[in-house]
């Protein structure tokens, strides 16, 4: 666990979340401003400040994230969906605890903004 890391106090309950789905090791809560009718954030338990640091330490949790992904977006109905991760300030990433969006629900167009 990382000191201010508002994920990692998602992860243990001190800060509530919308939670949708939960394994024994990823959590998956709607994001607190959705840019989508579905858009989720699916995260590992322990921390990492992003997706290639979680490769280096634990690359089956990759996988599981997106397993995770895909199940949220089926319990909602939605075949397709956008799996997105924000790698860096420049890139949008503004929580340095990996995180994959998930959204769904509308056209999403390309490329992004
Ligand atoms: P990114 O910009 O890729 O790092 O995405 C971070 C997302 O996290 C952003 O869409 C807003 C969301 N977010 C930030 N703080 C909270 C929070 O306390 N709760 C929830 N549910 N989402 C949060």
């Amino acid at each position: 666990m990382a000191d201010d890391c508002v994920f990692c106090e998602i992860v243990a309950g001190r800060i509530p979340a919308d939670v949708v789905h939960e394994t024994a090791t990823v959590v998956a809560f709607r994001d607190l401003s959705p840019q989508a009718p579905l858009h989720v954030l699916v995260v590992p338990r322990e921390h990492a400040v992003d997706a290639a640091e979680l490769a280096d330490h634990h690359p089956d949790r990759l996988a599981e994230l997106v397993k995770v992904a895909r199940d949220v977006a089926a319990e909602s109905g939605h075949e397709s969906y956008r799996l997105v991760f924000n790698t860096g300030a420049e890139a949008g990433q503004s929580v340095f605890h990996t995180h994959l969006h998930v959204l769904a629900g509308r056209v999403l167009t390309w490329p992004p903004g």
